[in-house]
């Protein structure tokens, strides 16, 4: 009889002793999870001063853990946080951003993203890149993106001169450009009764030396530099812009105020081409305003550069590029 009291005791005992441990064990884990949660960034951001949901934004921008150290040794950065909520923000221009930024301290933050992106925080012609022919109808030609000497189109045609002032032959673009452009002028012609006619097309890195040298030497450098790309630097030279009239406007002083403008800024996205240097974006083209000025990328992008006001350089950076 005492035996069996003295096994009940004992299992009595070795069950409280188990049960502790489960208690122990699960109390230890809670306080191991606190205490590994604790070492992560989401609850030293939080402790930092930081909210959840820019805790949220921070830790998904950053890959690289450096960055969230250094938040962590200074004062909440809400300049970093608007900057990162810029709908155009690329990460990698990020330290470009924060010293335009201080430079010019005025500047709205979309300002700061969309200049930086386009370059502006380098003089034009400075840090100049070679530009990528393989991204083919979407390479970027501007003040800081070149092509070589030798760069010809593969697919160049010539335009009809029912379409284009010059000799025969003397007018020439690539191919797909010309079939949208075939497209664009019947529309244009059967729709409004406007009728297109193309003043320059293609340019060899010659003719672009000639182009901007006579402006140079008649009204000096700044000014050839605000309406003509150095040679290399055209647009003309891809095969992909086109100068577009009409036979009853062809002056560059006025076609802004003709028909044929409004038809085409308002149509011409829809055969995939874009106003290249719009008059509200020279500080981002680097050239005055040019009404007829045209550049092919495509319908698609041609129609998105088109509802969101961006240029075709904006678009290069974050959608292309990025
Ligand atoms: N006029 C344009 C900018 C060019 O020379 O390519
Ligand atoms: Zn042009």
């Amino acid at each position: 009889m005492a035996k069996k009291l003295k096994l009940k005791k004992k299992f009595k005992i070795i069950g409280i002793i188990i049960i502790l441990l489960i208690i122990g064990s699960i109390i230890g884990v809670k306080q191991y999870k606190i205490y590994k949660y604790h070492q992560t960034y989401e609850y030293k951001l939080m402790e930092h001063g930081y909210t959840k949901d820019e805790t949220s934004l921070l830790i998904n921008t950053f890959n690289d853990t450096s960055k969230l150290d250094e938040l962590l040794n200074q004062n909440i950065d809400k300049t970093l946080l608007n900057l990162i909520n810029e709908k155009y923000f690329i990460l990698n221009n990020l330290d470009r951003y924060e010293a335009y930024l201080k430079k010019n301290p005025k500047l709205s933050l979309d300002n700061v993203v969309t200049l930086v992106n386009v370059n502006r925080d380098n003089n034009y012609y400075e840090n100049v890149v070679a530009t990528d022919t393989s991204k083919d109808i979407l390479m970027l030609v501007n003040k800081y993106n070149h092509l070589n000497e030798d760069y010809t189109p593969e697919d160049l045609v010539i335009i009809s001169q029912n379409y284009s002032w010059g000799d025969l032959g003397s007018q020439k673009t690539r191919k797909i450009v010309y079939d949208a452009f075939q497209n664009m002028w019947n529309a244009a012609n059967s729709e409004a009764s406007i009728y297109l006619m193309v003043s320059s097309s293609y340019r060899d890195y010659k003719s672009q030396e000639i182009v901007y040298n006579n402006y140079k030497s008649l009204k000096g450098e700044k000014y050839a530099d605000s309406i003509a790309a150095r040679p290399g630097y055209s647009e003309h030279q891809t095969g992909l812009s086109l100068d577009i009239f009409t036979k009853t406007s062809s002056n560059k002083n006025t076609f802004k105020d003709s028909d044929a403008y409004t038809w085409l800024i308002n149509n011409s996205y829809k055969y995939g081409f874009i106003l290249r240097y719009p008059e509200d974006k020279v500080n981002i083209t680097g050239y005055e305003a040019e009404s007829w000025h045209y550049r092919y990328v495509g319908i698609d992008i041609a129609t998105f550069i088109h509802d969101n006001n961006i240029t075709f350089d904006e678009y290069y950076a974050y959608y292309i590029n990025k």
